[in-house]
């Protein structure tokens, strides 16, 4: 068994790649919900739709989010009537949002939910939010507090960042499936995907007990970098280092990660770094890790899944 935590379209990437070289029944996909908000009375789950939608294949390559070939009626429409048009909903892909949002007011999990989308969109691996609890990543900035999407999407990540919180992520319970798999005696690893780690994987890591649940493990628990030559491949990320005090490397992900990490795959590009990185308790993996084609995400998960023991 396999455990994957994901979040954002590198995390969505790596996992479809799992996805392609793993049994079905040997992965499990955790993802961040703390990007989740409510949106013209909708629920939106941008990174569980995002993993769903590369898993099952119809993802918009371009965009890394949203449905592949989508129109834009529905917004055009909303705009033209005056309504909120900052968050781009795609007519193929407002159907997820309306029926989730329909299935959650009838009392259902998204757990659940999230199972039978899964199944309908022919995946056959198990994909779970991290909680059914509602966690909520508030920003602090410049300009003050900002909701996640408000500062990510409205705002472009213009603001300078001063401190990010995980609203409701002590209360938060662990998915069962989730909780299952960690202490399931088959887990061979546990693969942080390269998701950004101070939005995407650090709402899961407050959640109670996950953290050092982690770090007891005898399985081996791996992270891939998101940065790659000192910068973010897509995102954030290092713009949010910086304003944090962080220069942006791949060994600032190491140093974020101490403790908790075995191994750090890092880019060829930045393979000097590894004698920097193995000094802080870790193994360092060079491999090329940048998933520019659906073959790349495939070979990214095959080259990690073969440094593991049979
Ligand atoms: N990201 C954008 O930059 N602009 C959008 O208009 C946008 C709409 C959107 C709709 C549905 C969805 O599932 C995701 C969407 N995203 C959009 C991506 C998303 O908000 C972020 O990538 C994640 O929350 C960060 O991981």
């Amino acid at each position: 068994m396999i455990l994957a935590l994901a979040g954002g379209v590198g995390g969505a990437k790596l996992a479809a790649g799992l996805a392609r070289v793993l049994p079905p029944g040997e992965l499990l996909v955790a993802v961040n919900t703390a990007d989740d908000f409510e949106h013209l009375g909708l629920h939106i789950s941008p990174d569980l739709d995002t993993v769903m939608y590369n898993l099952a294949g119809c993802h918009n390559p371009q965009a890394g989010w949203g449905v592949a070939g989508d129109t834009w009626e529905f917004m055009a429409s909303l705009q033209k009537l005056g309504g909120d048009h900052w968050f781009r909903l795609g007519d193929r892909d407002l159907a997820t949002h309306v029926e989730r949002t329909r299935r959650l007011r009838s009392g259902e999990s998204l757990t659940r939910i999230t199972d039978d989308f899964c199944q309908a969109l022919g995946i056959r691996q198990r994909v779970v939010p991290m909680s059914e609890d509602a966690v909520r990543t508030i920003v602090h900035t410049d300009g003050g507090r900002l909701a996640f999407q408000d500062y990510f999407v409205r705002l472009r990540c213009e603001p300078q960042v001063v401190r990010i919180e995980f609203d409701g992520a002590g209360r938060a319970a662990i998915n069962p499936a989730l909780d299952a798999c960690l202490a399931d005696a088959q887990l061979r690893a546990v693969i942080i995907c390269p998701s950004n780690p101070y939005l995407s994987v650090a709402p899961m890591l407050a959640m109670p007990g996950l953290r050092a649940r982690m770090a007891a493990l005898g399985a081996p628990v791996i992270a891939v970098s998101p940065i790659v030559g000192g910068h973010a491949i897509k995102g954030p990320a290092a713009k949010l280092m910086m304003e944090m005090g962080v220069e942006p490397s791949a060994l600032a992900i190491a140093r974020h990660y101490a403790g908790l990490i075995d191994v750090l795959v890092v880019d060829r590009v930045d393979a000097a770094l590894a004698p920097a990185v193995s000094a802080l308790g870790m193994r360092c993996l060079v491999l090329d890790t940048v998933m520019r084609t659906e073959h790349d995400r495939e070979r990214l998960a095959d080259e990690i899944l073969r440094t593991l023991a049979p």
